[in-house]
């Protein structure tokens, strides 16, 4: 066989996972964006030749380091951190930084490979990344978090830059890491550039990029609810997490009408028939941010709540679910349950938290279901707005901001629209929607390059 012949979509995914062993989600991410492309490109030769979408899933660079810090008791640790550059055709590379003990190489190739598809989407010029390290925040001081920021910045300052790669939050990483990591890099480069997004707002930061992930995915719901002549108001909504997206999700859920029933964190989930109000979303922002606390403090403090032990909040029967914890917390069987329980619409504000057959499994039922790489695109959006803020050296007002955050999210749900349709579908396939509008805004610019 000639090495430019056509493969099927089950070589591929073959290829794939033999040129990346012990690599799991990044296979997966490549699988459920290959199972849609494959179709699309079938009649498109050029993009078969030039071998976009094997160049596509093959990044640009993976950098890996060593992090040494030192903790309060004098003991020296030693963590692995890495940035993954995916792909820069449409713009610097972007993309959050992950701190959490179940980070590899595998979960950031994965998250730097969808981010290249949400970053097209947003329709602003950011290419695709993402770094992190297996450092576990948790329980530890601020001296040690600032220590750990500084040292692993002591090494990605190389690889980073205002034009170059532009770091952000994720998961285990928030405004006070973002502070840390931006002080080292100015210490270290003399330089004052947007080189990281997510600051704070007395130092380049843009209003509402906190909220902006969160509320950008219950706009992606209220999007496709539209479409069904539907709406948030009066609906029971289920959601999980209750870091910096879960919160402003269900922030924005109690301003639109909804009524959120749970949120969870890595030990359990929190049932209250009652609802989660603003007032205690409040709580739960303060519980998480200032005193690093855990969700089932929660149970103590409002009665009626209940915390479950060791699982997730998908048996709670509801209307609406966003999951906004981390990947694949959303299983088949879960997906099953939602589906058998009414569950109209999935928005995901994590990053692919279904797995793949959860994925099907909502497919086939044909609800409404948004991935991540649409619905929550709202936080890298205005992390592409903080940077054009930055560049004019100008600060956007509040009101311009949100204005452009729903606007944003309006097109990605209007591209998801012209390229999902599905034959014998009654709804929109937002997976395959994104999947196509995505790929092909970073193809079509990769094919203007040629071979590079
Ligand atoms: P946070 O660190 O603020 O919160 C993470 C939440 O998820 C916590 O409640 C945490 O619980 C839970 N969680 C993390 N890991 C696991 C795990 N292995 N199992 C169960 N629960 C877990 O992160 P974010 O809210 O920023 O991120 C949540 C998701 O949203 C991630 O998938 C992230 O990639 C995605 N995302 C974030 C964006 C942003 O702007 N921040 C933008 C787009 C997507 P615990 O405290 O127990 O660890
Ligand atoms: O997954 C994501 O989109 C993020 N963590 C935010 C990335 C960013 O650059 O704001």
């Amino acid at each position: 066989m000639a090495v430019n012949d056509h493969v099927d979509l089950a070589g591929f995914i073959e290829g794939v996972k033999r040129r990346n062993p012990g690599q799991p989600e990044f296979a997966q991410a490549v699988q459920e964006v290959a199972e849609d492309i494959f179709d699309f490109i079938q009649d498109k030769e050029e993009y078969h030749r030039y071998q976009i979408l094997r160049r596509i899933a093959e990044p640009d660079r993976v950098v890996s380091f060593r992090v040494c810090w030192e903790d309060d008791n004098g003991n020296i640790r030693v963590q692995r951190g890495w940035r993954v550059q995916n792909n820069n055709s449409i713009g610097p590379y972007k993309g959050g930084i992950r701190f959490h003990p179940s980070v590899t190489e595998s979960v950031l190739k994965f998250l730097a490979f969808e981010q290249t598809f949400k970053n097209a989407l947003t329709g602003l010029p950011m290419g695709g990344g993402k770094g992190g390290a297996n450092f576990n925040p948790k329980g530890k001081s601020d001296n040690e978090v600032m220590r750990f920021c500084q040292s692993f910045m002591n090494e990605l300052y190389r690889y980073i830059g205002a034009d170059i790669d532009v770091p952000a939050g994720d998961i285990g990483v928030g405004g006070r890491e973002i502070g840390y990591m931006f002080g080292q890099y100015k210490r270290l480069t003399n330089e004052f550039t947007g080189v990281l997004t997510g600051k704070g707002l007395e130092y380049g930061g843009s209003l509402i990029r906190t909220e902006a992930t969160g509320y950008g995915a219950v706009y992606f719901l209220r999007n496709m609810l539209a479409t069904q002549k539907d709406g948030i108001e009066g609906k029971k909504v289920v959601i999980s997490g209750s870091g910096n997206v879960a919160t402003h999700a269900a922030e924005k859920i109690n301003q639109l009408g909804g009524k959120v029933l749970t949120l969870s964190d890595s030990e359990g989930f929190i049932y209250d028939p009652a609802g989660i109000s603003q007032e205690k979303v409040n709580w739960i922002k303060e519980l998480k941010n200032k005193r690093r606390g855990r969700i089932s403090e929660y149970a103590k403090e409002f009665t009626g709540s209940e915390f479950v032990s060791g699982k997730t909040p998908w048996g709670v029967p509801c209307d609406l679910a966003l999951p906004c914890a981390t990947q694949n917390e959303l299983t088949g069987d879960d997906a099953r349950t939602l589906v058998g329980n009414g569950c109209k619409a999935v928005s995901e504000g994590a990053n692919m938290p279904t797995t793949l057959e959860g994925v099907h499994v909502f497919k086939d039922a044909q609800i409404l279901f948004a991935p991540g790489k649409a619905a929550n695109a709202g936080g890298v959006s205005v992390s592409g707005l903080e940077m054009s803020q930055n560049s004019a050296r100008i600060s956007w007002k509040e009101e311009e901001l949100q204005r452009l955050l729903e606007d944003i999210m309006a097109g990605i749900h209007a591209s998801c629209v012209e390229y999902g349709g599905r034959p014998g579908s009654k709804v929109t396939d937002y997976v395959r929607g994104a999947n196509i509008a995505g790929f092909k805004k970073v193809a079509d610019a990769m094919l203007a390059f040629g071979v590079v």
